[in-house]
Formats: structure tokens, C-alpha cells, sequence
């Protein structure tokens, strides 16, 4: 599929998707949030593919949703549209996303990076659900994901105030797994994804759904899904090889079934 707002690079094992309207520091329109998904969507389908990186620029992951094309939107075009609905599907794609942040990432930006499962922040990251200086509130996820990742305090900090929240803070908060200086952003997320990607799909994926458990069920019920799945694994050639690499003291060739 040719994209007009992101490049997409396939690498051995990765995905990279880069968000291409730096102009509007790579504000989320309809028309980006599409494509990303129908990317995210072509690595869940391609074996070869073990896990995405989505990044920006230097200056921004993405500062927002695109307020010029939201400005004029009613709320009965919203609502019967559903708007942003959709968009969930990025949150729902099943193999791992890393998102590489420099710079700005705000409102929708900050809710993109929170529907990947990894973040990885340059030292000029800032993060921020600006949207109450605009008289909306988060729409993606940034009232639900936020108090997740940084608890109820800071993220009503956050939602209440608008206010931008530096890279060191966000990693002493929980919602930033590693900070590193920007000019090795990319080599950094590229590595991580490329560790995920060499592993067996079905076990990254199988943890993948089974971390997300732990925000959606009660823990009696997640710690019997991940039995579940940890005895699923068993079944496949590939704990087979995990575990006789180990033994004879060589590296895994994990062959995705
Ligand atoms: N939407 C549209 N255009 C934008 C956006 C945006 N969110 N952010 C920046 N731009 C454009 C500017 O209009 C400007 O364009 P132009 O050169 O044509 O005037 C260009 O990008 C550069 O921006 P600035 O000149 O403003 O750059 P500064 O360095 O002065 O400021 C800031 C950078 C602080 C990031 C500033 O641009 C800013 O405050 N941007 C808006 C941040 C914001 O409020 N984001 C939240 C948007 S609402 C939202 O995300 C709701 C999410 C729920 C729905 C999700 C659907 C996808």
C-alpha cells in the first residue's frame, strides 16, 4: 500500500513507521491515523515482521491531533461518526510497537505513544494532554492510558493544567521505559524492536496480551489467562528450540511456529 503521510521501512524483523508532516510537527489527521493503523495491520499479517518502531522527528513525535481539521467538527457529526474510534485499532494491534519520542508529544501524540507498548524517549522529549487549553479533553485514551502509566496524581496534573512534562520526569513517573540522548533514539528502539522481532512471535505476542490483561481484569482472572497461555507455549517448536538452544549452549533459531 503506498502511504502519502508516514514512510514505512521493512527491516529483517522491524517495522518502521515514520510520521511524515513535519510542517505541522507531525499533527494527526484522519488521513495519518489510517494509514498508521493499515501499516500496523501489514506487520501483524507478515510473519517476517516480530515488531514495529513508530517515531517522528527531532522536534516532534506528533504535537496533537490536527486542530485545524478538528476546529469546525459538531458534536452530532461526532457522535454519529463515532470520531476517533477507529483509532483503536492502533491500541489492538497484536504483535509489539515501540515508540521512539523526541521532541513534542502532545494531546494525541502523547495517546499515540501510549497505545504502543514500549516507549523509548529522547532527553528532549515532552509529553502533555494540552487539550483542556483548547476546551476539549483527551479523546484516545489520555484520561484512561495516563492514569495507568502515572497514577491518578500526576495525571490529573497533567489533564487538569496542560502543562508539558520533561523526559526525565516522565521516566521517574512510569510512563517512559529508557531515556537516551537524542541522537540515539532510533539505533536504540531500532535494536529493541530488532531483540523482540529475532524471538518467537507466538511468545511476544502471547505476552504482549497478557501485560495488557493485568488493565482489564481482575488478578485472579489474569494470572489464569497467563497459565493459559505460558502451558499454550509448550505446544510450539519453538519453546522445542528455546529451550534445547539453551541447553547446548548455542543461540535460538526460533522458525515462528
Ligand atoms: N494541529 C495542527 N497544526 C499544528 C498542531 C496541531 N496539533 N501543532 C502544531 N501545528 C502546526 C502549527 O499550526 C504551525 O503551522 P504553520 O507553520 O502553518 O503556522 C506548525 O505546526 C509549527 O507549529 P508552531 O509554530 O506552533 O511551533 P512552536 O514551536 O511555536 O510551538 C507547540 C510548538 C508548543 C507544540 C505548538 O505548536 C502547539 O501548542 N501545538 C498544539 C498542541 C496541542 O494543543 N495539541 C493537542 C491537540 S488536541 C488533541 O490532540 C486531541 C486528541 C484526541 C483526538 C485524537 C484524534 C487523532
Amino acid at each position: 500500500m503506498a502511504y502519502e503521510t508516514i514512510l514505512v521501512d521493512k527491516r529483517d524483523h522491524v517495522l518502521l513507521i515514520t510520521l511524515n508532516r513535519s510542517s505541522a510537527l507531525n499533527a494527526l489527521n484522519a488521513q495519518m491515523m489510517g494509514e498508521i493503523s493499515a501499516a500496523l495491520a501489514e506487520a501483524d499479517g507478515d510473519p517476517r515482521i516480530g515488531a514495529s518502531v513508530v517515531t517522528g522527528s527531532e522536534r516532534a513525535f506528533a504535537a496533537g491531533a490536527d486542530i485545524k481539521e478538528m476546529a469546525e467538527l459538531s458534536f452530532p457529526q461526532s457522535f454519529v461518526e463515532d470520531y476517533a474510534a477507529s483509532y483503536e485499532a492502533i491500541a489492538q494491534t497484536r504483535k509489539p510497537i515501540i515508540a521512539a519520542v523526541a521532541g513534542y508529544a502532545l494531546g494525541g501524540g502523547c495517546e499515540l505513544a501510549m497505545m504502543c507498548d514500549i516507549i523509548i524517549a529522547a532527553d528532549t522529549a515532552k509529553f502533555g494532554q494540552p487539550e483542556i487549553t483548547l476546551g476539549i479533553i483527551p479523546g484516545i485514551g489520555g484520561t484512561q492510558r495516563l492514569v495507568h502509566a502515572v497514577g491518578k496524581a500526576k495525571a490529573m496534573d497533567l489533564v487538569l493544567t496542560g502543562r508539558m512534562m520533561e523526559a526525565e520526569e516522565a521516566e521517574s513517573a512510569g510512563l517512559v521505559a529508557r531515556v537516551v540522548p537524542v541522537d540515539d533514539l532510533l539505533d536504540t528502539a531500532l535494536d529493541a524492536a530488532e531483540k523482540i522481532g529475532e524471538m518467537s512471535n507466538a511468545a511476544t505476542m502471547m505476552a504482549k496480551e497478557a501485560v495488557n490483561r493485568a488493565f482489564e481484569v481482575p488478578l485472579a482472572e489474569g494470572l489464569r489467562f497467563e497459565r493459559r497461555a505460558f502451558q499454550s507455549l509448550f505446544a510450539t517448536e519453538d519453546q522445542k528450540e528455546g529451550m534445547e538452544a539453551f541447553i547446548e549452549k548455542r543461540s535460538a533459531q526460533f522458525k515462528q511456529r
